[in-house]
C-alpha cells in the first residue's frame, strides 16, 4: 500500500512537470462576424496527450463563453452548452461547424478576417488538475463555409 501511495505521487509530480505541454490545439479558427452580431464559434482540433474534458473557455472578445454542441433533436438541429467536452488520451477532437464548437458570445466587436483572437481554454486533467491552453485563432470571412452554414 505504501509503495502505491508514493507511485501515485511521483505520477502526480511528473504530470505537474509536463502539464503545460498536455493539450495542443491546431488549425483554430473564428467565424467572422457581421456589425451587430453578439455570437460566434471557434471551431478547431484539440488534443490532449493524457486525455481529459474541456470544461471552460473564455476571451476577451466575449462576454461568455460556453462549449457547445450541436446535435439533431428529432428533425431541428440545436445546439447547447455542455459541461465538458471529453478528450480521450492521445486522440484529436475535432471542433467544427455542425458539430462541437466554443461559442463566444456577449461579443464586444465585430470579428474581421484575418483578426486574430486570443482564448483560453481551460482541460481538465484525469487527477482533477486543470490547464489552461492559450489559443490565438485567425477569424475567417462570415461566408468562407456559407455552404456548411446552411446544411447545418
Ligand atoms: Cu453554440
Amino acid at each position: 500500500m505504501k509503495t502505491r501511495t508514493l507511485t501515485a505521487a511521483t505520477l502526480l509530480a511528473l504530470a505537474a512537470a509536463a502539464a503545460q505541454a498536455e493539450t495542443t490545439v491546431q488549425d483554430a479558427w473564428i467565424r467572422g462576424t457581421v456589425a451587430q452580431q453578439k455570437a460566434t464559434a471557434m471551431f478547431g482540433r484539440i488534443t490532449s496527450s493524457t486525455g481529459g474534458r474541456l470544461v471552460a473557455a473564455s476571451s476577451p472578445v466575449a462576454g461568455v463563453a460556453e462549449v457547445h454542441e450541436k446535435a439533431m433533436d428529432g428533425n431541428v438541429m440545436k445546439m447547447r452548452a455542455i459541461a465538458g467536452l471529453d478528450l480521450p488520451a492521445g486522440k484529436a477532437v475535432e471542433l467544427k461547424p455542425g458539430g462541437y464548437h466554443v461559442m463566444l458570445m456577449d461579443l464586444k466587436q465585430t470579428l474581421k478576417a484575418g483578426d486574430m483572437v486570443p482564448l483560453s481554454l481551460v482541460v481538465e486533467g484525469k487527477d482533477g488538475k486543470r490547464e489552461t491552453v492559450e489559443v490565438k485563432a485567425p477569424v475567417r470571412a462570415l461566408g468562407a463555409d456559407a455552404h456548411d452554414a446552411k446544411k447545418h
